[in-house]
């Protein structure tokens, strides 16, 4: 079997972080670890049916799974809100405690407990101490999956600041956590403070200079984005892992990196594509999702800047997807974060072929479920709800693709008249 380093910080065994000679705060220890071992665990409430708990935990697994864990298990409380102390019942922690030492008797290891929604670092040290194995929230999980796709320098730089701004405030946590491992819960107030200052002043230090580095890179990209001339630009945006990359490529005949993965791409590329006579620019960028952490938008705002600055945005959106219509409301929230809700906008239906609905039997009166819709109704549907502003494409078998480029054509050639009255550039016969 492979045996790797685990990825995750071990609060429970390692010690602190410490600064390297270049003045990098870096995780002092990692356990080796032969497969990591997940178990999720998410709140029901008058908010969150069990219906949407199901849905976000099936999205977790898909996330612990990207970084590389294994889910064996599931948890779920039914409450009227998460608790400010523990997060969950203490039954219920109980119960997962049991059971954890259930699979230890049995010699299989629990790597990690990993919890839906953002813990405080008071919920966390609670959580850790009653538990004792590693706890992610759904933030860390995004964090730890950004830092393992993060290539180029803007992006480990806007993912390092997004990693301190998190650990900033739940620094504590694991001094307490450290003293109660030495069995003195006095010894707190003596130099664990001082070392928690210092602590707390490296990682300032080094997120000072981190802003600093991003404040560069964005004014290198500013002068970039000037200089590349009059072209309307188009903007690939919508939840991961809904075919951007792909349509990007098979669009600008590119080669960006696309799988079956949650966030592939965490960097944008931008392309020159010319549809007949038609350049424009078209960029793909890192795919939203839910909840997703506040820092991290903060952080990745110069990637973001191409989604600001586009003339047009393309919303992809997978339709074979249970949850679509969630997604879709999702990217419109943080796009309206952004300041893009005006911007004009279009959105692409993606992945056609890999719709599937069954067809309710003539005798069966329950009502029909969202599982039971056709293809062509649904098709119907949105083009009604839209007034017609969409597409439905299969990027992979490229469905409609002759329609799309027409579409984006027509809307290209339309913004580029509005916003470039004199450029005659775009009747050119253009030659690549
Ligand atoms: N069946 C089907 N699969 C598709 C289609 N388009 C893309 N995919 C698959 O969907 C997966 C995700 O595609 P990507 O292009 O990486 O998606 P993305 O939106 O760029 O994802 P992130 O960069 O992770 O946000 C890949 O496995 C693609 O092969 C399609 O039209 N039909
Ligand atoms: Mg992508």
């Amino acid at each position: 079997m492979k045996t790797s380093r685990s990825k995750y910080y071990n609060a429970s065994r390692s010690s602190l972080p410490f600064e390297d000679g270049m003045g990098k705060v870096v995780a002092a220890d990692v356990t080796d670890v032969q497969e990591e071992t997940a178990v999720l665990v998410g709140i029901i409430t008058p908010q969150q049916n069990e219906r949407k708990t199901t849905e976000y935990l099936d999205e977790l697994e898909f996330l612990a799974e990207t970084a590389g864990a294994r889910t064996v298990k599931r948890f779920t409380q039914k409450m009227n809100g998460p608790s400010s102390i523990t997060y969950l019942g203490v039954g219920k922690l109980q119960e997962i405690r049991q059971w954890i030492e259930q699979e230890e008797d049995a010699e299989r290891t629990v790597s990690m407990v990993i919890f839906d929604d953002e813990l405080s670092a008071k919920q966390l040290r609670n959580i850790e101490a009653e538990l004792k194995v590693k706890i992610l929230d759904r933030t860390s999980l995004i964090l730890d999956i950004f830092a393992m796709r993060a290539q180029t320098a803007n992006a480990k730089t806007q993912v390092e600041l997004a990693q301190y701004r998190y650990m900033l405030p739940r620094l504590q946590r694991l001094w307490t956590h450290l003293e109660r491992q030495r069995g003195g819960a006095v010894g707190l107030r003596g130099p664990g403070e001082t070392q928690l200052e210092m602590d707390r002043r490296i990682i300032l230090n080094r997120m000072a200079l981190l802003k600093e580095r991003l404040r560069d890179i964005d004014r290198q990209k500013t002068t970039q984005r000037s200089n590349r001339g009059r072209m309307i630009r188009v903007a690939l945006v919508g939840y991961t892992n809904v075919g951007k990359s792909t349509l990007m490529n098979l669009m600008a005949k590119s080669d960006v990196f696309a799988e079956n993965k949650l966030f592939a791409t965490l960097d944008t590329t931008v392309r020159k594509v010319i549809v007949d006579n038609l350049p424009f620019l078209l960029s793909d960028t890192v795919g939203f999702i839910r909840k997703l952490p506040h820092d991290l938008v903060d952080s990745f705002k110069s990637t973001l800047d191409e989604v600001r600055e586009a003339d047009l945005l393309l919303h992809v959106v997978d339709i074979s997807h249970p949850d679509f219509e969630d997604q879709i409301q999702v990217v419109e929230k943080t796009l309206a974060d952004l300041g893009c809700a005006e911007k004009p906008s279009m959105i692409i239906f993606n992945k056609v072929d890999a719709y599937r609905w069954t067809e309710k039997d003539a005798d069966d009166l329950t009502p029909a479920g969202k599982e039971n819709i056709s293809l062509d109704d649904l098709i119907r549907t949105w083009m009604t709800k839209l007034s017609g502003q969409c597409l439905f494409i299969s990027a992979t078998r490229k469905t409609n693709y002759e329609t799309l480029r027409q579409v984006l054509y027509n809307k290209v050639r339309e913004l580029h008249v509005q916003k470039y009255p004199y450029n005659d550039f775009l009747f050119e016969k253009y030659e690549e």
